[in-house]
């Protein structure tokens, strides 16, 4: 039957990234080596969030435990788990991570092709009010020669493959290679994560906006100008609803899956917004597009931005594309006046 072969015909996300491969002629296994090492990292952090909340009641965990030994926090305790799985990997040359101010350069016999900028735990300040948060990577091909800054410092659409993993009521990792947006659903009894979502659309318009109304005060025109439509239709269509987690992984995540609009604007307060360029912007910004949404920095489509400096932040609106589409006719609008 149908059903029993689905429930037989397991589709891990080694499997499927070991297809993908096989339809590229020039691989050599290297790019399903990196993943695991990833995939790995994911699953350390999913069962040590899982426990955060009993670790914190039996002073594990970023408290003091029973020997009166300071427990690491969960997002420097992830950080060191990605760090150590991709070095010890022997496919990355250099590492970014929102944990570690510079920039780490791999050892020459630990080498190999591929940078991978991450954030380990984003979002990590809503563990104990046990909030969703998430894993975010992103992958580039090093240049040719000894690895440099500008291996890491290429645009968003220069990225080989992007992904999140987010810690909730499930585990669940999506990632792009570059043939559409795939999301994949742990088996805590298999230890596997099993491809529950493939090919994701975002709807091509949605009903819901998601940004921080308390920064409101500081928004320029056109960001103003965007959520007052949303909240006052002039077009008599229904108001849009707001859903606002504060952990980027959730408030994703909802959007490529519901449709609607994600912002993080610039403010006067932070001209450059909040989010990180490498490892929050594009590699969300690459899913939504294998999704057939679109993500814009208020100046310009978010993957064709050149970082200068690895921990750069960049104003983003992504999502439904033509959520996406309005605001850019507002910037553009106001381009002109
Ligand atoms: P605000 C979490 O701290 C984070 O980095 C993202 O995950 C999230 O989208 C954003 O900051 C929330 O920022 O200023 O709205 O609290």
């Amino acid at each position: 039957h149908a059903a029993d072969a689905h429930r037989t015909d397991l589709m891990t996300l080694t499997r499927f990234v070991l297809n993908e491969q096989s339809k590229r002629p020039e691989s050599r296994g290297d790019f399903t080596i990196l993943l695991n090492h990833i995939v790995l990292g994911c699953k350390f952090v999913c069962s040590a969030v899982n426990k955060a909340g009993l670790a914190k009641l039996i002073g594990l965990a970023g408290e003091t435990n029973v020997q009166g030994e300071e427990q690491k926090k969960l997002d420097v305790l992830s950080n060191e788990v990605f760090v150590k799985a991709l070095v010890s990997s022997g496919r990355t040359s250099i590492l970014v991570s929102e944990e570690d101010e510079e920039a780490i350069f791999v050892e020459p016999k630990l080498r190999g092709k591929y940078c991978v900028v991450f954030d380990p735990l984003d979002g990590s300040s809503n563990i104990d009010c046990g909030v969703s948060i998430g894993t975010i990577f992103g992958i580039y091909v090093v240049k040719d020669g000894e690895p440099s800054l500008d291996d890491v410092l290429q645009p968003g659409k220069n990225m080989v493959a992007a992904g999140y993993c987010m810690y909730g009521s499930s585990c669940t990792l999506v990632i792009s290679t570059g043939s559409g947006a795939h999301g994949f659903t742990l088996d805590p009894s298999l230890g596997e994560f099993i491809l529950t979502h493939p090919d994701i659309q975002i709807p091509k318009k949605g009903k819901i906006y998601s940004v921080n109304e308390g920064n409101a005060k500081n928004w320029d025109g056109p960001t103003a100008k965007y959520v007052q439509k949303c909240k006052y239709p002039e077009d008599g269509s229904s108001p849009k609803s707001l859903r606002y987690i504060g952990s980027m992984v959730a408030d994703v995540h909802r959007t490529l899956l519901y449709g609607g609009i994600f912002l993080y604007p610039a403010d006067k307060k932070s001209p450059n917004g909040k989010l990180r360029v490498l490892y929050e912007v594009f590699p969300m910004s690459f899913l939504l597009e294998q999704a057939g949404g679109q993500s814009f920095t208020g100046k310009e489509r978010a993957l064709d931005l050149v970082p200068t400096k690895i921990h750069e932040r960049s104003p983003i609106f992504l999502g439904s594309y033509d959520d996406v589409e309005e605001i850019k006719a507002l910037y553009a609008a106001e381009g002109k006046e």
